[in-house]
């Protein structure tokens, strides 16, 4: 018998625990913007969702696009800036925003999903008013915080087998108003409204890193408090940081920060005693 096969069967056999664990669980995963890589690793996420959604776990997509939108504004001639890890969104900023999420990175999630024998129906936060946002900074312009979230929609959508993607655009209080909302703040509400048994936040790095630089393996909200004040997370991070410490706060069991760009990190995280990144627990 090849030694590869032994190696696959008993890697599936090894699963049956976090199998058992996780069926009936609901699990957000935010697919960011620079851990969407090429076809191959678009079609190899698609198949990790469809696995899941297999296996009886109801996943559901929350996706960012930070990099597409800077593509088509640079095509435009429109300048953008960020503020804290958030993007200034004026009028024309927030048309491009809708456009390149909800049109173009939403839709090519949702056919790599279909194409992987998956049932994918992409909304944006706009649909059933899953996502009421206010303004979040007079100085970001239509940068939204979500303030009312309305996850029926994607309970329905779970119970019928099928994994909703989410574009993460809201909607507003008044007539006709979208918001661009942060993807990381997007997917902690979702998961926070879901009462999610797990959040994954696919990025471009290993996890959260300590004051040497080692990623750690696993820590708690207090500590991601710590490390905030002392400046050992910082940048980018502290976006994330903040989804973390809501998301728990909001009820969802554990927070995993990820490298999506890892060939099947969702099932590492999920199915092997490894793990994968930072997890945080509440
Ligand atoms: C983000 C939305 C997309 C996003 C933006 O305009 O870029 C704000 O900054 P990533 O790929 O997850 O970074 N919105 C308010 O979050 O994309």
């Amino acid at each position: 018998m090849n030694r590869d096969w032994i190696a696959t069967a008993r890697t599936l056999s090894e699963a049956l625990p976090y199998l058992q664990r996780y069926s009936g669980a609901t699990v957000v995963v935010k697919f960011g913007g620079n851990a969407m890589g090429d076809d191959a690793a678009m079609a190899q996420f698609a198949r990790d969702m469809v696995l899941m959604r297999q296996v009886g776990i109801a996943p559901v997509v929350v996706h960012g696009g930070g990099p597409m939108i800077n593509a088509m504004l640079d095509k435009l001639g429109i300048e953008s800036s960020f503020v804290r890890g958030k993007r200034v969104t004026d009028k024309a900023t927030v048309e491009v925003v809708e456009m390149i999420l909800s049109g173009l990175v939403n839709k090519r999630i949702v056919q790599a999903i279909n194409d992987a024998g998956g049932r994918a129906v992409g909304i944006s936060g706009k649909d059933d008013d899953l996502m009421v946002c206010e303004a979040d900074d007079p100085e970001l312009g239509f940068v939204g915080r979500p303030v009312e979230m309305n996850v029926q929609v994607l309970r329905d959508l779970t119970a019928a087998g099928i994994i909703p993607v989410v574009a993460p655009v809201g909607t507003g209080m008044a007539d006709n108003e979208t918001f661009n909302v942060n993807g990381d703040t997007a997917a902690g509400a979702i998961a926070g409204a879901l009462n999610a048994d797990r959040l994954l936040l696919l990025t471009d790095v290993p996890g959260i890193k300590d004051a040497r630089g080692e990623v750690i393996r696993e820590t708690t909200p207090a500590e991601i408090r710590a490390m905030i004040a002392d400046g050992t997370i910082s940048g980018g991070m502290i976006p994330k940081a903040e989804t973390v410490l809501y998301a728990i706060e909001a009820g969802v069991r554990a927070v995993v920060i990820l490298d999506g760009r890892l060939p099947n990190a969702p099932l590492i995280e999920l199915f092997t005693d490894a793990g994968a990144g930072t997890i945080v627990r509440g």
